[in-house]
């Protein structure tokens, strides 16, 4: 998967994409990350990349001829590539979404900054414009970092077999279940003993009750869309829970 990234603050990236998962899959050549200095593509004086929006208000939008050249130019890079644009307009990222963005041939992410871009180019050039939560960064850079790490863990080969993107939280539409290591007892909390038996059968089952009962209690909203089984149900019934799949 290569990804292409158009921000006027590339030095904001290096930190995350230079550590743990996203430097592994790089080093690896599963992924590769490009990022684009949108400024670079200005041709007047000043480098220009921003204007006062027509009608008044506060303020200052991206101009749409540098992002329009950047865009041009990277889309010959990364032939393919859906264009995404991180804006608080945008679908909310899920990892439904994650999936689905994972299985295009490659992604050229528009970081928007000020109060927004010019509206036509999401017209022209954004086929999905992504938001990452209900709350307001000051740019789009923070998000297209996230939307990069959540893509490149569902790329084949990243994740090693004993971090399996498989049983993550979402996975299934459900929250992980609580986690334990040595010493079987800490501040006089006990590990719980279904963990200690040994009988792997009743550590699954206990394992699977848990991450029912910590969805229900934290994402109820969760429990409409996952999957479950009639053990699942039968056993959130025994919670009070029946408003479920
Ligand atoms: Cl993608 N951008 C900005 N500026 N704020 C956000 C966001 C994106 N997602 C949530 N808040």
């Amino acid at each position: 998967m290569r990804f292409d990234i158009l921000t006027l603050f590339p030095d904001m990236f290096g930190g995350p994409f230079d550590e743990s998962i996203i430097r592994r899959g790089q080093d690896k050549g599963l992924i590769q990350i490009a990022l684009h200095q949108i400024r670079d593509y200005t041709v007047d004086r000043h480098r220009t990349v921003d204007d006062a929006p027509y009608g008044g208000g506060a303020g200052m939008l991206m101009k749409p001829e540098p992002l329009s050249a950047a865009i041009e130019s990277v889309k010959k890079l990364n032939t393919e590539a859906a264009v995404l644009l991180t804006t608080p307009q945008g679908r909310p990222l899920t990892q439904k979404l994650a999936q689905e963005l994972s299985l295009k041939p490659g992604l050229i992410i528009i970081c928007g900054r000020y109060e927004g871009i010019d509206e036509r180019i999401h017209q022209h050039y954004v086929d999905h414009e992504i938001s990452i939560g209900d709350y307001v960064l000051s740019g789009g850079e923070l998000a297209a970092m996230v939307l990069v790490d959540t893509v490149t863990r569902l790329v084949p080969g990243v994740l090693g077999s004993d971090e399996s993107a498989l049983t993550d939280s979402f996975g299934d539409g459900l929250l992980e279940y609580p986690q334990y290591t040595r010493p079987p007892e800490f501040n006089g909390l006990p590990v719980p003993a279904p963990l200690l038996s040994g009988n792997h059968a009743e550590i699954i089952r206990w394992r699977r009750e848990q991450s029912l009962k910590r969805t229900a209690e934290r994402r109820p909203d969760l429990l409409t869309q996952a999957v479950l089984s009639d053990k699942d149900r039968l056993f959130l019934k025994t919670l009070g829970v029946s408003n479920v799949s």
